[in-house]
């Protein structure tokens, strides 16, 4: 205290007193007054409930600003696969331990250590027997993490934090001028070095203007949340980047053809109104599968409108997995397949066709309650697709056909109530569904029972087409992670062949150049 008094002028401070003076004894004064007219219990009164009522305003627009930054969180993507479950929990078992304290903003390179431990976190979840999984990340596709990153979070920002509009532009032209910056220095990204980090600049910038503007939110909670955003928005593109969902490319996967859905196309029936149309984007593959003969191509064949798909009394009708185009309202566009009997199917084609399927439909008879194969054969497919954690199983619907058989025989008389106890046809067909709701283990909402006997037709346009379009979906997600699969594979393939040509091209050139160096 002695040595602050010291540096300060001692007559300085005495004019600054002079100034102060006048405004300093209003104070005593007015209490003064304040005593002489009794007015002083009024005062202290209205001192209270005004502080109240300014404390109450203050938490509650305190409390309204939080609750606006916790709306403009990130969260992960419903379009994940499962297996981003896991990796989406590290990154938030992150976001709760950051301290503001410890990322001070003003140290440039410490924000790029928070995305380098945000992309770790992410990478050795998806790659748990590397030892240093960061370094398997590819060059282009780490400057995309962060650009996408920064770009995104300055979105948040002007959202979410009043008046940052106005920083918007600085900060973006910022970020692209560190772009071509970034990518001469791609060593360092491989090197693990987080210097090169347009957010850092961005974040910086942003939160400098923010602490300038000294604006009614806590501050400490602004940063907090900035940090937290960002550590999450790193973690989410790393999550893309991992399960195979960041393409270098910013067109939509569905847009085009997949090559297997291409070759189902050439092969495939149409109806009249949609021949020689090609199409404008990946179909919606939807599998029919079942026991020889409990009806799969005559519903097919409902579905469709018309009759196409061979139909028969005998078993082993259809002898090959046979795609229809299918077009309907509400429908995105779809390719229907219609298989033989599962029993006949060799396993790897009923694999292949299941992973490659957006939606099954499983058609079982009511009146065949042998289900133990049908089961078998249901949970290897259930096995095959839970093993590929990169995409999202197909919407399961279980057909039940074949209720006109049950009994009462002779009675058919729908529509069916099947909560009506006093029915015993209903009764049958309520019991059938829930068996086979056990037996498939399947939710019973996604047990549908129809007839498709001719002259027999029931449940197929309103019941079953209406559970079909509740299950469009999770099936246009399954669709999406499908081609993505496939765009990233082919993306890989292209960056190699590239990366050969060059290095084939360079090999060409080297004895010429190494002569010309002599
Ligand atoms: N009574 C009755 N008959 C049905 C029902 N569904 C299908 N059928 C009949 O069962 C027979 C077989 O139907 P398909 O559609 O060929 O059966 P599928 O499953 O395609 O048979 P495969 O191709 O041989 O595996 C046909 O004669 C149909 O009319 C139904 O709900 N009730
Ligand atoms: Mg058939």
């Amino acid at each position: 205290m002695k040595r602050i008094m010291s540096r300060i002028d001692g007559l300085w401070l005495g004019s600054l007193l002079l100034w102060v003076l006048p405004f300093a004894v209003l104070v005593p004064l007015g209490l003064l007054w304040l005593q002489q007219h009794g007015a002083m219990l009024v005062w202290l009164g209205s001192l209270l409930l005004l502080s109240g009522a300014g404390f109450g305003l203050q938490s509650w627009l305190k409390e309204r600003q939080q609750h606006q930054l916790d709306e403009g969180q990130t969260r992960p993507d419903p379009t994940w696969p499962p297996v981003a479950e896991g990796a989406w929990a590290r990154v938030e078992s992150l976001v709760e331990q950051i301290e503001p304290d410890d990322w001070p903003l003003d140290d440039g390179t410490r924000l790029g250590e928070l995305a380098q431990l945000t992309l770790e976190r992410v990478a050795s979840y998806f790659h748990p027997e590397v030892e240093q999984p960061l370094l398997e990340l590819r060059v282009p596709h780490a400057l995309l993490v962060i650009e996408r990153a920064s770009r995104d979070l300055r979105e948040s920002i002007t959202q979410n934090i009043p008046f940052s509009h106005r920083l918007t532009i600085g900060s973006l032209v910022r970020v692209y001028r560190w772009k071509p910056f970034a990518e001469r220095l791609l060593g360092m990204y491989r090197a693990g070095y987080w210097v090169v980090n347009p957010a850092n600049a961005l974040l910086s910038e942003a939160w400098g203007h923010l602490r300038k503007r000294g604006f009614a939110m806590a501050q400490q909670d602004v940063y907090r949340w900035l940090l937290q955003e960002y550590v999450r928005k790193v973690g989410a593109y790393a999550i893309d980047l991992y399960s195979g969902r960041l393409l270098l490319t910013d067109d939509t996967p569905i847009m085009r053809l997949t090559q297997v859905s291409r070759e189902d196309v050439e092969r495939a029936v149409s109806s009249e109104v949609a021949e020689a149309e090609p199409l404008p984007g990946e179909p919606l593959r939807i599998l029919v599968l079942g026991r020889s003969n409990t009806g799969k191509s005559s519903l097919i064949n409902l579905l469709f409108g018309q009759l196409r798909a061979a139909t028969d009394v005998l078993p082993e009708t259809t002898r090959a997995l046979m795609p229809y185009r299918l077009e309907r309202d509400g429908l995105d566009l779809a390719l229907i397949f219609d298989s033989p009997g599962v029993e006949r199917l060799a396993y790897k084609t009923l694999n292949e066709a299941a992973i490659s399927a957006d939606m099954i439909i499983w058609v079982s008879a009511a009146h065949r309650p042998d289900r133990q194969s049908e089961r078998q054969t249901l949970d290897a497919v259930r096995t095959a697709q839970a093993a590929r954690v990169d995409r999202r199983p197909p919407p399961l619907l279980v057909v039940v056909t074949y209720i006109d058989r049950l009994r009462p025989l002779r009675e058919w008389l729908p529509p069916y109530d099947l909560t009506d106890s006093t029915n015993l046809k209903a009764m049958s067909i309520q019991a059938a569904v829930t068996a086979l709701a056990t037996d498939l283990e399947v939710p019973i909402a996604n047990v549908i029972p129809v007839c498709l006997a001719e002259g027999r037709l029931y449940n197929v346009e309103d019941t079953l087409w209406t559970a079909i379009l509740d299950q469009m979906d999770r099936a246009q997600r399954t669709r999406l992670l499908r081609c993505q699969d496939e765009r990233r594979r082919e993306e890989n393939w292209n960056l190699l062949r590239r990366q050969l040509a060059n290095a084939g091209r360079f090999l060409i050139a080297l004895p010429r150049r190494m002569s010309r160096n002599q």
